[in-house]
């Protein structure tokens, strides 16, 4: 018999573009403000987008920290999470998914990311120490230096720059790391901070070449490697794409082997895990894991809960097996974020390439070249996009980076960004072109922007909460 269907014409070849591997069943209404009401708004939160209330937020695009959308999985999971507070079931489930996806047998549950960093810290840093690390992250660094200790780059040069076309800019400079260790000795390096994904540099990824040869270097001199694991699935995809041996190998097979270059990590769950709050510290080390517990009983909870409730837990269990089950999931979201990062260089906007894996990043110093680097350009950009659209990003640069501790100034990055951070399984692909529209009308009309200057400057983390006004 002839087969009704599926013999196609030799040689043609069908190319399909990805869709989101879900569909949408609960939804939440946004509202467009009027302009008059942004100018009022933003001036209202001190030119801050962390400081303007999020009703008046049109598109927000200020993190994918805790904005993810859940499954009616994870939902289902809320209702049956167990809310003991000793040996929860929930517990048991976390346990078993952070073991079956990233590797690590320990375990310490915490509220969120930085909780996890400063445990970790406080157990393993001694004061004097170096925390080597590719490329800070605010909250990682403040915890290192709340310890004692002072955070060295050893990121790859390309990383610094907007227009290097590295495929893997989150990748540690091996020489930078072995001079490290020549000046200072190993005996003052604890551990090496290693992030996935690196937040700051544009979400950009590290090989697994140098995953593996930082480890090997390392372990060489008794140096852990610590991972800061909050955005490995994004990291994994790119590996899948850009690092030949790895074509053929599935997300969770790439997760599990970056992980295996590690001796613990840290972990935001608000990112890849698909929950609204949550985080961990996961070690190999009985030892080191019993340090740690010792201080989670002391600033977040009982050792089997931490800072988190049993449907918490619940949800990011289910959230941790979902990330890995198909490549479908992370090849539409990074897919997404691609596809706004490509409108945007169509259009001739300058943003870091490759497009990173959780956002946008404009390069504001060169959107904005007439306004001097301490009159603060990407904090401006980022008024003047919600001004004009009601778009929010965030500001990553000069106000990011903070005061030198010794001297007072302020440090200088070379990289002066505006993020457009995209949530996941939140906004639809009409979001996007909105929001490619709003930024190409800014910058058409980037002259109409001008710099800012303190009103109030908080002395340690400073972007989250200081109050601007404009100059002249
Ligand atoms: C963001 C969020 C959080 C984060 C991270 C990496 C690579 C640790 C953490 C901390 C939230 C944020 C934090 C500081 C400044 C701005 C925004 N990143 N490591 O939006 O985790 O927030 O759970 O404590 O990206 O990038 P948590």
């Amino acid at each position: 018999m002839r087969q009704w269907y599926g013999v196609r014409a030799k040689g043609s070849r069908m190319t399909r573009s990805w869709a989101e591997p879900w569909k949408i069943k609960v939804v939440e209404p946004i509202r467009m403000t009027t302009k008059q009401e942004r100018i009022a708004a933003i001036a209202e939160a001190g030119y801050n987008t962390f400081l303007l209330r999020s009703e008046d937020v049109y598109i927000d695009l200020l993190t994918d920290s805790g904005t993810s959308a859940m499954s009616d999985q994870q939902w289902a999971g809320m209702m049956i999470g167990d809310e003991a507070y000793a040996g929860a079931k929930s517990y048991y489930n976390l346990v078993g998914a952070v073991e079956d996806v990233y590797g690590y047998e320990e375990l310490i549950p915490t509220h969120q990311g930085r909780a996890a960093e400063h445990i970790l810290s406080q157990i393993l840093i001694k004061d004097g120490d170096y925390v080597p690390g590719n490329m800070y992250f605010t909250t990682t660094r403040f915890h290192q230096e709340y310890a004692g200790g002072k955070f060295v780059d050893v990121i790859i040069d390309e990383a610094h720059d907007p227009t290097s076309l590295h495929p893997f800019k989150g990748n540690i400079d091996l020489d930078k790391l072995r001079k490290l260790i020549d000046e200072v000795g190993a005996d003052k390096i604890p551990y090496i901070s290693v992030e996935s994904n690196v937040n700051m540099a544009g979400g950009q990824p590290v090989s697994m070449a140098n995953l593996k040869a930082t480890y090997e270097l390392c372990h060489q001199h008794g140096i852990l490697v610590m991972l800061d694991a909050t955005r490995t699935v994004d990291n994994a995809w790119f590996i899948k794409q850009r690092e030949e041996v790895y074509a053929d190998k599935s997300i969770a097979e790439i997760m599990r082997e970056i992980c295996d270059y590690s001796d613990g990590a840290t972990v935001s769950s608000k990112k890849d895990n698909l929950v609204n709050i949550g985080g961990f510290l996961a070690l190999r080390d009985p030892e080191l894991a019993k340090q740690a517990r010792a201080l989670l009983v002391a600033f977040e909870g009982l050792h089997t809960y931490g800072g988190m409730s049993g449907r918490d837990m619940e949800a990011l269990a289910r959230g941790i097996r979902e990330m890995v089950e198909t490549d479908d999931h992370v090849r539409a979201r990074v897919g997404q974020v691609e596809y706004l990062g490509n409108k945007l260089v169509e259009a001739g906007v300058p943003i870091i390439r490759p497009v990173g894996g959780h956002g946008v990043f404009l390069n504001a110093k060169a959107i904005l070249p007439h306004i001097p680097h301490d009159e603060f350009p990407a904090q401006a950009l980022a008024a003047a996009l919600y001004v004009e659209s009601g778009v929010r990003g965030m500001e990553r640069g000069i106000v990011s980076a903070g005061r030198n501790k010794v001297t007072g100034n302020h440090n200088y990055p070379k990289l002066e960004l505006v993020r457009l951070t995209i949530p996941r399984r939140v906004y639809t692909q009409a979001h996007m072109d909105v929001t490619a529209e709003s930024v190409i009308e800014v910058v058409e009309n980037s002259a109409a922007v001008g710099g800012l200057r303190f009103t109030y400057e908080p002395e340690s983390l400073r972007f989250f909460q200081a109050r601007f006004e404009p100059i002249g």
